[in-house]
């Protein structure tokens, strides 16, 4: 390398270097090079339009995807200034495109939250390194500015294309598929999801999504934001409090806004955000909304008398039973904390929200006494009935203490005590049961037959749902106990293997007993302990030859293949009972060519509500549902 390079020479060298970098380890920069980190690169682009209007400056974003799976995003910002950037004496549009971190705001001082955090905010450079092809349009200062790139390296210097009236920022990039290997196609339900997520998050802003490849337009803005989103997740159930309660305050240049609506349903649904970042592990913003609403709600109901001098406090968990609330606060700079890095940590945080939100809780209560009522009502019953759940777990405790073998009878457990290597099948019905009994692989597959459907444990409290003997059957084969008592460290297998028909009613099973598990033994899940499996649809037959078809599209490939005219017979399974044992280890149960699908909870929200559509009263629409939204599972081959 020469000495006397000029500073210009100099920093295109890093700039290349940079971008080098980016795609040497691509996951560094975007969690990974999965479906995730694909959507991710629209998140990156997506993110600093709702900076700029958060700024103040944008009104509408449009998101397109192209039937080849490129992406353009459309704002109406200021657009990224194109004027010379001292320091590296090319256009700021240049650098913002390439130079790693600096697609904001440039380290200023200037106020303006940027919703990037955790592993969002590391810039358009990286979208760029990773795009086999990326073009940038500027419309600013009376003209359109354009640029293009080659996995990130710039094809020509910034040029002048137009001339407009009009602002703004169109980026269009096509994922390099040298990268994403696994897919580079654009899942529909995850960019509309996230972007009505962010349309609740930051009110007033219109964000459409175009799909070209199905000729789909969604548009998503709403005027109420975070009241919007309690509505959203309450849209299926009965309400205590028609109108949700709203907070909305800033402090020390921290903004917070809260809405929080009871329903009748005994479950907690809590969403917190920070930055637009979904806080799943929670963090100081939720722990000062949670400690504000149980002293709140405490003061009033002695205050009221609502509670007697002898009865003891509502416990949190108590006047959170059938509550859905979004917290969302924006913050200069906040710390991620935690094993996802989804848990604020800024501490000043929660006093902020505390004494905020108690103040307005407060002054709510004391104006809608009526609503007060119900509310503390709702509390008190579910300290009740928490009281008779104590007691029945006690039960449950001390009679499996006194049992000497308190495996259900029903299980036909596997020989190996090592768990990580042990896995259970729930079979949907007697009859496959046997099937799978037969045809497992006894050293470390258990089987666990369910008769008919379990309970619907989003109806029910902890009470009930303990006196259910399959819900019962299972905990005691799982090994972890239950709610407040589980312990993933006694699972005594690491694979739970859902295995029902492959209808609408064994769909409908599969998402019960996923519902029981979201509910009361959630670490499971994030644990990727939770499978389902994959039972074959077809089997075709042509001669000797067997072939096993799992979807429509296998099943016409497969016949493509025997070939025309030949003579197939083909058997469409209608439920597990029809397999033979073999069949079933075969096609489903042997870890050599089986597919599982694994459970996780990456949107919990997603699942939340669509259990809530599941469970509704409405049966027609619900199988519908199902049948559309089988998804909130990863494929993953095992
Ligand atoms: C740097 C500085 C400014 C705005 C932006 C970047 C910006 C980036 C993107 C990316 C997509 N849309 C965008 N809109 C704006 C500030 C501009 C100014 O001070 O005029």
């Amino acid at each position: 390398m020469s000495v006397n390079q000029n500073a210009y020479d100099d920093s295109q060298i890093q700039v290349l270097e940079g971008l080098e970098a980016v795609r040497k380890r691509p996951g560094m920069y975007i969690g990974s090079t999965s479906a995730r980190g694909l959507h991710h690169l629209v998140w990156e682009v997506v993110d600093n339009s709702i900076d700029e209007a958060l700024a103040g400056f944008c009104t509408k974003i449009d998101v397109i995807v192209h039937k080849n799976n490129s992406v353009t995003v459309i704002d109406n910002g200021r657009g990224i200034p194109v004027g010379e950037n001292a320091k590296l004496k090319r256009p700021t549009l240049e650098v913002v495109l390439t130079v790693l971190h600096a697609g904001g705001k440039f380290g200023g001082d200037d106020s303006g939250y940027k919703v990037s955090g955790g592993l969002h905010g590391v810039g358009i450079s990286v979208v760029n390194a990773l795009s086999e092809h990326l073009t940038v349009q500027v419309k600013r200062d009376g003209k359109i500015h354009e640029q293009e790139y080659r996995r990130g390296a710039p094809q020509y210097d910034v040029k002048v294309i137009g001339e407009t009236e009009e602002t703004g920022t169109q980026v269009t990039f096509q994922p390099d598929p040298e990268i994403f290997k696994e897919t580079t196609e654009y899942d529909f339900d995850i960019l509309q999801s996230r972007i009505r997520e962010l349309a609740f998050l930051n009110k007033g802003i219109e964000i459409n999504l175009i799909d070209e490849r199905t000729d789909t337009v969604t548009t998503h803005m709403y005027e109420g934001g975070i009241i919007s989103f309690v509505q959203h997740l309450n849209r299926n159930r009965e309400v205590v409090n028609e109108m949700p309660i709203y907070v909305e305050g800033a402090k020390d240049n921290i903004s917070i806004e809260i809405a929080l609506q009871y329903n009748d349903s005994y479950t907690e649904n809590i969403y917190s955000f920070a930055n637009n970042i979904n806080t799943h592990e929670g963090g100081t913003h939720e722990s000062g909304f949670k400690s504000a609403l149980t002293r709140i709600l405490n003061d009033y109901a002695r205050k009221s008398n609502s509670l007697k001098e002898s009865d003891s406090n509502l416990s949190g968990d108590d006047v959170r039973e059938g509550l859905a609330a979004i917290i969302s606060v924006k913050i200069p700079e906040p710390q991620f904390e935690g094993q996802t890095k989804t848990k604020l940590g800024n501490s000043e945080v929660r006093g902020i929200v505390e004494s905020l939100f108690a103040e307005k809780l407060q002054t709510f209560m004391e104006e809608n006494p009526a609503i007060a009522k119900r509310i503390l009502e709702k509390g008190i019953q579910a300290a009740r009935a928490r009281e008779a759940a104590r007691k029945a777990r006690e039960l449950t405790r001390r009679k499996s203490a006194l049992e000497v073998s308190a495996l259900p009878g029903k299980l036909a457990d596997c020989s190996s005590k090592d768990a990580s290597i042990s896995e259970i099948y729930i079979v949907e019905g007697d009859s496959a049961g046997g099937s799978a009994k037969q045809g497992r692989d006894r050293h470390f597959q258990a089987i666990l037959p369910l008769r008919g459907k379990i309970l619907n444990v989003e109806k029910a409290r902890l009470d009930r749902i303990l006196s259910n003997t399959e819900i019962r059957a299972m905990i005691t084969a799982f090994g972890t106990g239950i709610s407040d008592d589980f312990d993933i460290n006694k699972a005594r297998y690491h694979k739970i293997i859902i295995m029902t028909d492959a209808d609408v009613d064994g769909a409908h099973i599969r998402t019960l007993l996923l519902t029981f598990f979201y509910r009361y033994m959630k670490k499971l899940i994030e644990s990727g302990y939770v499978y389902i499996a994959q039972p074959p649809l077809f089997k075709l037959e042509r001669n000797k030859t067997v072939r096993y078809a799992y979807n429509e599209k296998q099943r016409e490939a497969i016949m493509q293949e025997f070939g025309e005219g030949a003579k197939v017979n083909v058997q469409r399974y209608k439920g597990l009972g029809e397999m033979n044992p073999e069949q079933l280890w075969e096609t489903t149960m042997d870890p050599e060519s089986r597919t599982l699908l694994q459970v996780t909870i990456e949107d919990a929200i997603e699942a939340d509500t669509l259990f809530d559509s599941l469970m509704g009263d409405n049966v027609e629409p619900r199988r519908d549902f199902i049948e559309e939204h089988a998804i909130y599972v990863k494929n993953l081959d095992v």
